[in-house]
Order: structure tokens, then C-alpha cells, then sequence
């Protein structure tokens, strides 16, 4: 995961994997990852989420995570156009530090914020021209967070060994706009919020 200082990576981590919401921030920590052991197609795949501060001085350690990663989420708060614009310079991190081939997501982030500063339209045309699928997330109220990880794992299983995208549940739950939200294996408790467009997210190193 990379994005800007306050972007809320680190709260991300934490709702991930422990389902928790921590309502403060600590950058003092240059880096932290945190692993999940899902089942994903009958074997058990290990994911690692890598989250390095955002803070300028930390950099050099952020980029050489880049090199191990299988994708990488670009995160930036809903509510920040700033650090939204930033994310070209993220991009460019990535270009010259990860593999060519590496697996990349847009992930806006603090959805349940009244006052969002970044328009749908404004993503949507950035996940265009970087080639990659975006998502809004809240990890205060938990919204697509394990949505977001588990479509990240099927395009990332599917460009490394071919798997195909997880199976859709028996009976998927009536998401917001009408539509149904994918499966999430194992991981059912996101709420009814749809995903924006088709999405595929974090530094997620999976073995
Ligand atoms: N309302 C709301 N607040 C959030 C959410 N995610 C994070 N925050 C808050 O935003 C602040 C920054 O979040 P962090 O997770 O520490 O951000 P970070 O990207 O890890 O920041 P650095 O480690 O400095 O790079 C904290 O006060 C969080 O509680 C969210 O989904 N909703
Ligand atoms: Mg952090």
C-alpha cells in the first residue's frame, strides 16, 4: 500500500486483518506488514500487506518494497485532492521500482466523509489512463474493505497462475444501485456499497 501521509493505509491494515478501527494516527513507524491465510481455490495462499508511511523521509525504505510486490494499492483519502493528485508521482515510484507487469489499484479511501473533494469521474479518468481498477473504501465502517483486497488477489492469481476469478456466492446479496457485489471469500461482511467500476489492490505479496 502507498499513498500520501494520512491517506489511511494503516487503518486499512488494521480493519484487513484484525477488523478494527483506531481512530488516530501513528506515522511513526516507518514501515509494518501484517499476513492473512486465505483459502483460494482449494489452497492456502498467504497475503501480505506492506504498509509504509507516507511521510517523505521514509521513502527510500518504501521503495524497496516495490520490488517483491505482486500489486500495489494507491491509496489517497476521498476528501484530499491533493493528495489524490499525488498519485502520479506514486505512479512514477512505481514505474521505476517495480516489475513491469505489477498489478496496480486506486483505492479512495475515508469514504463514510461528508465533503469528499474527488469526484467519481475524476478516478475513473486516472484509473484509465493507469491502466488500473479503482474502489472506495471506508475502514472506519469496514465499506469494501475486504472487497477490495479479495478482487486485488483474483486479478493478481489471475495474471501469476491463471486462476480464475473467485465464484459468485448462491445468493448474493441487493447491493445499493440495484446490483450485486462479487463474492469475497470467505469475507462476508461488507456492506451493501457496490464498488465503482470493475475492480480488481496494496502492496499484496501473495505465496
Ligand atoms: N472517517 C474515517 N477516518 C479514517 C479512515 N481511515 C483512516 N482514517 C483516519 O485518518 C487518519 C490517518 O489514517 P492512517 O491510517 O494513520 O493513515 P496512513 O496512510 O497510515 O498515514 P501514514 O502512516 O502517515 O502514511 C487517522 O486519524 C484515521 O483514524 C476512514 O475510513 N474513515
Ligand atoms: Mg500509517
Amino acid at each position: 500500500m502507498v499513498g500520501d501521509v494520512g491517506a489511511g493505509k494503516t487503518s486499512f491494515l488494521n480493519r484487513y486483518i484484525d477488523d478494527r478501527f483506531i481512530d488516530e494516527e501513528n506515522t511513526a513507524v516507518p514501515a509494518e506488514f501484517k499476513e492473512k491465510f486465505l483459502e483460494y481455490h482449494g489452497k492456502t495462499i498467504r497475503v501480505q500487506l506492506w504498509d509504509p508511511a507516507g511521510q517523505k523521509k521514509f521513502r527510500a525504505i518504501t521503495s524497496s518494497f516495490f520490488k517483491k510486490a505482486d500489486g500495489v494499492m494507491l491509496c489517497f483519502p476521498l476528501d484530499d485532492a491533493e493528495k489524490f493528485s499525488n498519485l502520479i508521482n506514486w505512479q512514477d515510484e512505481i514505474l521505476k521500482y517495480a516489475e513491469s507487469n505489477v498489478d496496480k489499484k486506486i483505492v479512495g479511501m475515508k469514504c463514510d466523509m461528508p465533503g469528499r473533494s474527488v469526484t467519481a469521474d475524476q478516478i475513473t479518468k486516472l484509473a484509465s489512463e493507469m491502466n488500473s481498477p479503482w474502489i472506495e473504501t471506508s475502514s472506519k465502517d469496514g465499506t469494501n474493505v475486504n472487497r477490495c483486497v479479495q478482487d486485488f488477489i483474483d486479478l493478481i492469481m489471475e495474471r501469476k497462475v491463471g486462476v480464475p476469478k473467485t465464484a459468485a456466492p448462491e445468493k448474493p446479496a441487493a447491493a445499493a444501485n440495484g446490483t450485486a457485489p462479487s463474492a469475497v471469500g470467505g469475507l462476508d461482511k461488507e456492506p451493501a456499497k457496490p464498488p465503482k467500476p470493475e475492480e480488481k489492490s496494496g502492496c499484496c505479496r501473495l505465496q
